[in-house]
């Protein structure tokens, strides 16, 4: 196997034995084979667009969620990914079969054979097969910010809200990342073009959530827990959440929060379950302790699963793209309804959580919340009360190198706000950081996806301030890394122009030394040090 998609792959070069996220090499093979299915599927629909043909809303749901499957940590199945590969093999012949000119059709999409014959290919399809280390590093980086879209649309999709644009383009691009012509040029400006896409995939998921659940509010969250037994919900699918409400309530089991599912708090129409208890636990790598602790059920929505103990394994559910050998999954319906009765018939049987924390935190800093508050904010930039906004969305992760984050949180001075999305708020939303005249040191805007949020926030304050340049506000970029969503996430940035983002703990290893290099150049990014280099930098 080789796999270095993630920022903790192993030597931060590459898994090439086991993965370090805990992905057996039998899968690995089974995730590179989907991906090639899924780029020959979509050089099929490529070219049935360009024919003028229509390409079914289903065949684009197949895409988005053969790519959300293959994220670090989602699905660790093999019987469930060889299923996939074969019916995304079956939709490619019968949609080939649809165009009348077949001649530009990449190998892959031309490419059938038995399950017998998986491995075989596999080995022949993986990260390694495309030679040049540049035009390696470039295809990698589009297709893994791909991923992340994907994984944005899927949530979008799931609340009926599509955009065609966005799944043509993926398709697109999966297509034109097999041309054996493809320039670097080329690959560079699709990257970029990938970002764009990422902007308006971030923008549909933003508005699928507030329309369907209202603006994220000002919100204070229990950290404590309650004497019911409970469920833990994990993950990102706020659809999910909401099924799971609906039918736990005067079950007498309690629902709690946990790692990127904790903004759930934060919609006004989460707050009607009176059983909605609170979050439990930390961001995604703490969970083998805090899952034994929950004592109940736990369900996970989307990726961040740990291999799990077998303390709980029997506790640890799946649904949607995550799915984990072992572990129980929940199918959705055709008309996407879910059934959690299983789950709630063994809460009832559990003990309540054992309390880990208490107290409450605050977040809900979506930009309808912080655009509220605009005048305030602005008054607190003009006055100098607020000095800097420093952005340290993205991800948390398990190596202690992340501990900078914490020390980095605490040792900025006390005129600065942090905006952050993602589970990297772990590092510091317990912190007693304080506030500015009533706004808080952390700004918590939401999910990874609402990353969005602060890019928003950010062009509006630009306007407000009048200026011609995003790059000339008081923020600054100290974002951590740890999967593909957060490769979407920076390529949105940048291709909403931010430049001099600092992207650690480090730089991702699927960027060859050109490749970096070219970011530098254009867009200024740079990695971490140690706090006090970087303070000093960042607060010039
Ligand atoms: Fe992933 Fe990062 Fe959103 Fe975390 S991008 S790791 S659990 O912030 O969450 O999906
Ligand atoms: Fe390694 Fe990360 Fe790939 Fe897992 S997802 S195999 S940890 S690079």
């Amino acid at each position: 196997m080789f796999c270095y998609q993630c920022q903790e792959t192993a030597g931060c070069k590459g898994c090439t034995v086991s993965g370090v996220c805990g992905k057996r090499p039998e899968v690995a093979a089974l995730q590179d084979l989907l991906v090639y299915a899924t780029k020959g599927l979509s050089s099929v629909t490529t070219a049935l667009r360009k024919e003028g043909k229509d390409v079914a809303i289903d065949v684009n749901h197949m895409v988005t969620l053969n790519l959300f499957t293959t994220i670090t940590n989602a699905n660790f199945d093999e019987v469930s990914i060889r299923t996939r590969v074969t019916e995304t093999l079956k939709k490619t012949a019968e949609l080939r079969a649809q165009l009348q000119d077949v001649s530009g059709l990449s190998e892959a999409a031309l490419w059938s054979a038995p399950e017998t014959d998986y491995a075989a290919k596999a080995a022949e399809v993986g990260v390694l097969s495309e030679s040049n280390e540049d035009i390696r590093s470039l295809k990698e980086t589009i297709t893994y910010g791909l991923k992340g879209l994907a994984a944005y649309l899927h949530h979008a999709n799931v609340l009926n809200h599509e955009d065609e644009d966005v799944d043509a383009f993926i398709q697109r691009a999966l297509s034109d990342i097999q041309k054996k012509d493809i320039s670097v040029d080329g690959l560079v400006a699709l990257t970029l073009e990938t970002g764009k896409y990422g902007v308006q995939g971030m923008a549909l998921l933003d508005t699928a959530n507030t329309d369907t659940y209202g603006q994220p509010e000002i919100t204070e969250v229990d950290l404590g827990t309650r004497s019911n037994p409970g469920i833990l919900i994990s993950g990102h699918d706020l659809k999910d959440l909401e099924m799971l409400l609906d039918q736990t309530a005067g079950t007498g089991v309690d629902v709690y929060t946990h790692g990127e599912m904790l903004p759930g708090h934060y919609y006004p129409f989460f707050k009607k379950y009176p059983h909605f208890a609170g979050n439990y636990g930390n961001a995604w790598w703490k969970q083998r302790d805090e899952f034994e602790s929950f004592n109940g059920p736990i369900l996970m929505t989307t990726n961040c699963i740990v291999p799990p103990k077998d303390s709980y394994k029997g506790r640890l559910w799946t649904t949607g793209a995550a799915q984990y050998p072992g572990c129980r999954h929940i199918e959705g319906a055709a008309d996407g309804s879910k059934d959690f009765s299983a789950i709630i018939e063994q809460a009832k049987s559990c003990s309540a959580p054992t309390e880990i924390e208490s107290g409450k935190i605050v977040g809900g800093f979506a930009h309808n919340q912080v655009l509220a508050l605009a005048d305030k904010v602005v008054d607190a930039v003009k006055n100098g009360a607020i000095k800097k906004f420093i952005v340290m969305a993205g991800c948390d992760g398990r190596h202690t190198t992340r501990d900078y984050y914490t020390q980095f949180a605490k040792a900025l001075p006390k005129d600065t706000v942090i905006l952050t999305a993602g589970c990297a708020k772990y590092r510091y939303n317990k912190l007693k950081l304080g506030d500015i005249g009533g706004i808080p040191r952390v700004l918590d805007a939401g999910q990874c996806n609402d990353s969005y949020s602060l890019a928003l926030i950010a062009l509006k304050l630009k306007e407000v301030f009048g200026l011609d340049d995003v790059n000339k506000l008081p923020i600054v970029y100290n974002i951590a890394w740890y999967e593909q969503k957060a490769v979407i996430v920076l390529l949105a940035l940048l291709s909403l122009g931010v430049k001099n983002i600092h992207l650690g703990p480090t730089l991702p290893a699927f960027l060859s030394k050109n490749v970096a290099n070219v970011l530098v150049e254009n867009f200024g990014i740079g990695t971490i040090s140690n706090v006090e280099d970087d303070l000093a930098l960042m607060m010039k």
